[in-house]
């Protein structure tokens, strides 16, 4: 039986996006999950989102991994959403709770020695790996500096060696530092999230890093689609597009199917935070919470409004094999 590791990024509040990703994936602890966050803002469901994640953090600490995200951050979810939504539902302590988890999330992930995940990206004070696990923790995120730019930094085609970042903060990355750090670590590929890309998925320096963006029709103003990437015990990749239904497929080529990966027990033979969880994280959610989201889950039934595209990619060979698409990216 194949089994999964299931990557996903970049909810933010978008929870009925989030319940349709499981019923493709299959539920904890029959799937594995590593998330590379920014759950919370611009969406309407934030405090469902995380009390969700959270809650089967806390229930199945072997198969549900979180990673922090840039919005995983006092100064940038106060403006962005988070803060209101919490004070209009319920109170201001409730957000702050929520800052002190959030600053005690690790911010990086390895997957059988050769896949390494964050938010943002790459940063030029990263020089050895065991920095990231040396990150003091709870920390806020400052303006500048190797926590700052692994949940900010961009990779970017016309950049050789490190640039300028529109948004502001941290840098830009191009190729050839994509390529130096995989030969430097032995890695074969980045996974990372952080940009809205229009198929949900988009590679980067010749298939050496991939970015994963998972809420579709981001914000309702983009009309992006929203992907999962889940990988083997043989590090094979499988990305799994949901495309809104009302966008016209460029081209169609054959039926889109609806078979799933999932459904299955660990296949990755080691997921490595690069910091574990603290002994008690500071959760402000409980295990009841799960029991109550795991109703709504039942109750609350996806619009069948998606369709789904699969293609499959060697982490190795960097191949990728279309299994049915709309004329995609390859
Ligand atoms: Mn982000």
């Amino acid at each position: 039986m194949i089994q999964y590791l299931h990557y996903i990024s970049d909810i933010h509040g978008q929870y009925s996006d989030l319940l349709r990703l499981f019923e493709y994936g299959g539920l904890p602890p029959n799937a594995n999950y590593l998330f590379l966050g920014d759950y919370v803002d611009r969406g309407k469901q934030s405090l469902e989102t995380i009390c969700l994640l959270l809650a089967y953090n806390i229930k199945y600490p072997e198969n549900f991994f979180l990673l922090r995200g840039n919005h995983e951050c006092a100064s940038i979810n106060r403006i962005y959403g988070f803060y209101d939504e919490s004070k209009r539902r319920f109170n201001v302590r409730l957000w702050k709770a929520f800052t002190e988890c959030f600053n005690c999330l690790p911010v990086a992930a390895l997957i059988d020695e050769k896949i390494l995940c964050m938010h943002g990206g790459l940063s030029p004070d990263l020089n050895n790996l065991d920095q990231i696990r040396s990150l003091h923790r709870p920390a806020d995120v400052q303006d500048t500096g190797l926590l700052c730019d692994l949940l900010w930094s961009d990779p970017c085609k016309d950049v050789q060696g490190w640039g300028m970042n529109d948004r502001g903060v941290s840098f830009t990355f191009g190729p050839d530092k994509v390529s130096e750090f995989l030969q430097k670590y032995d890695l074969d590929l980045i996974c990372r999230a952080h940009q809205v890309v229009e198929d949900g998925y988009e590679f980067f320096a010749d298939r050496q890093l991939v970015t994963i963006f998972s809420a579709p029709n981001y914000c309702g103003e983009f009309d992006n689609a929203g992907a999962m990437m889940s990988v083997d015990e043989t590090l094979m990749c499988f990305i799994q597009i949901l495309k809104p239904a009302d966008k016209k497929p460029k081209f169609t080529l054959g039926s889109t199917t609806t078979e799933k990966p999932g459904n299955s027990p660990a296949g990755v033979k080691c997921i490595k935070l690069l910091q574990t969880y603290p002994n008690r994280l500071p959760f402000p959610c409980s295990h009841s919470l799960v029991q109550r989201h795991e109703s709504a889950f039942s109750e609350q039934k996806p619009e069948p409004s998606y369709t789904m595209i699969e293609l499959e990619f060697a982490v190795k060979k960097r191949k990728l094999e279309v299994r049915s698409s709309f004329g995609l990216q390859t």
